[in-house]
């Protein structure tokens, strides 16, 4: 097991702070390595990617597919299967575009209640653009998925199913080998988000069998504007490309283009070059750690928060999935979670209330807004004490 005090002294935003930051969901605190690495580029190699024909050039180029290779490592995947975007939003709409394009009425979309806004509005947008149908799968009282009448839902309509890997609310972590083959059953397309996936589990493309997995670096110790989106090589060649610009084509004459091989094919103009270094840096930061041991540490993070939790009045903990990651949604009896999250403030420690940018989730739950805590490697029983004693304070004064 590895410590998170010792890891806490590689993040500098903790030097000299009894900051306790437990709203890693939104995204992670940076540690100097990659600070270092985003600043080493801008320092030494700072060139515009793929076209300079001088060392300065070639050593930013490589130093940008030297972290394309790291991320397909980290992910178990090929190269060329990594594109580059800003972020898990940008590629979840990327696919809305391309492969939505091909949708038709009377073809179905499948996401499901617990999505963030971002597996959802591009997808509604995709729905009304091409007159296909969104459906929603919807959660149990444990915050699980309800699976229990698959057929309603992967039908022959089905063209794309978009899950996500683990919610940002709840903490559920969906089966996604088993939704793979019920999207491959009725030959669906499979798109997994991510966000809160990559992050925090180990994950390995080979053997999740999804089709297209998205992912941002901001919430997994990177900078933020670097996201991921991973495809299977066969789909993304025979996709249309989402933006135009420089670098994405072959050829281009006044009356067409063609395309560049993948994955530049999606990368059209300059790349955030510099954040998928310091990317490449974070993924090297993890992995010395551990993909499996982070999980492990969060999960057993999350079963202290929530012991602790539980023996206190006047708490409601949202959702209880058997297979949960380090996030914890709840709400106090009269306390409103923005009084919470202000009070909390005055003791230095840091969540996200509201509706986390999963409205629909929130509306099956009965809440207009939760508290949220959501755990990362540098947090530990520590900060949990400090929050639970900080939050027994706090309902005294009710
Ligand atoms: N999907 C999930 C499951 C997420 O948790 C988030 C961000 C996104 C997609 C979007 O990621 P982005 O990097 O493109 O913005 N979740 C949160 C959150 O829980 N609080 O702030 C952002």
């Amino acid at each position: 097991m590895f410590s998170p005090s010792k890891i806490k002294k590689d993040f500098p935003i903790f030097t000299d702070s009894n900051l306790v930051y437990l709203d890693n969901a939104a995204t992670s605190q940076k540690p100097q390595a990659v600070l270092d690495a985003v600043d080493s580029l801008y320092k030494e190699a700072n060139a515009n990617v793929h076209r300079a024909l001088y060392s300065l050039g070639s050593e930013a180029t490589e130093r940008f597919e030297n972290s394309r290779k790291k991320v397909a490592n980290f992910i178990n995947a090929n190269s060329k299967e990594i594109i580059f975007t800003s972020g898990t939003t940008e590629s979840i709409n990327l696919l809305a575009r391309s492969l939505g394009n091909t949708l038709k009425s009377g073809d179905e979309i499948l996401i499901s209640e617990m999505e963030h806004h971002s597996n959802i509005v591009p997808w509604q947008l995709a729905a009304k653009r091409t007159g296909a149908t969104l459906r929603y799968l919807s959660i149990k009282k444990t915050g699980e998925l309800d699976l229990s009448e698959p057929e309603k839902y992967f039908t022959k309509k089905t063209k794309i199913v978009s899950l996500t890997h683990m919610s940002n609310v709840l903490g559920t972590i969906n089966p996604i080998k088993g939704l793979a083959k019920l999207a491959h059953n009725v030959g669906a397309i499979f798109i997994v988000d991510g966000a809160q996936g990559a992050s925090h589990l180990p994950v390995n493309m080979k053997e999740l069998d999804c089709d297209f997995y998205a992912f941002s670096g901001h919430k997994m110790l990177g900078p933020t504007g670097i996201g991921v989106l991973w495809g299977k090589t066969k789909l993304l060649e025979e996709m249309e490309p989402f933006m135009g610009g420089g670098e994405m084509i072959n050829t281009v004459s006044m009356e067409s283009s063609t395309w560049n091989d993948i994955p530049y094919k999606f990368e059209a103009g300059t790349p955030n070059f510099a954040q998928a270094v310091g990317l490449g840096a974070a993924i090297d930061y993890l992995e010395n750690i551990g993909m499996e041991a982070i999980e492990l540490h969060e999960k057993t993070l999350l079963n202290y928060a929530l012991n602790k939790m539980n023996h206190m009045d006047g708490i409601r903990i949202h959702g209880s999935a058997k297979d949960r990651g380090g996030v914890i949604s709840f709400n106090v009896d009269g306390i409103h979670p923005h009084d919470l999250a202000q009070f909390l403030n005055e003791d230095n420690i840091a969540i996200r209330v509201g509706h986390h940018c999963a409205q629909p989730l929130l509306k099956t739950l009965g809440e207009s807004a939760t508290a949220r805590l959501s755990f990362y490697i540098y947090n530990d029983e520590n900060d949990v004490d400090k929050f639970c004693d900080s939050l027994k304070t706090i309902m005294g004064y009710f």
